[in-house]
């Protein structure tokens, strides 16, 4: 007899309650490419937003500069949105046309 199917007095059969713990669903956060916006402000973004060394934020950098896009990392859904729109709002007050998206990391699935 296993713990499974041992019976309690009534006749019900009674199981462990099994936690069902799912990953979150994951969001990856894009940087795309501008002619305009200047390189140390998006080095300073990825430092700042993205919590990258100032090595890493400037591979980020330069790849997003040299392919048109790149990844800065992949997030649960609020953390993503949140630091599109730190991106955002920093790039707009610094009057730069820099722009963030996030879109799924269907990778995790
Ligand atoms: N291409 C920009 C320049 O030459 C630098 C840049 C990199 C802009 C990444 C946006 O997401 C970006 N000054």
């Amino acid at each position: 007899m296993t713990d499974t199917d041992q019976k309690s007095g009534d006749g019900l059969a009674l199981q462990e309650a099994k936690p069902i713990l799912k990953k979150p669903d994951m969001y990856r956060v894009l940087l795309i490419n501008d002619d305009y916006t200047p390189m140390d402000f998006v080095v300073m973004l990825l430092q700042s937003v993205f919590r990258k060394d100032h090595d890493e934020a400037t591979q980020i950098m330069l790849h997003v500069h040299t392919k048109g896009v790149g990844v800065c990392g992949a997030y649960t859904r609020e953390v993503a949105e949140t630091k599109v729109r730190q991106v955002m709002d920093l790039s707009q007050q610094s009057q730069h046309p820099l722009q963030c998206i996030m879109e799924p990391d269907e990778s995790e699935n």
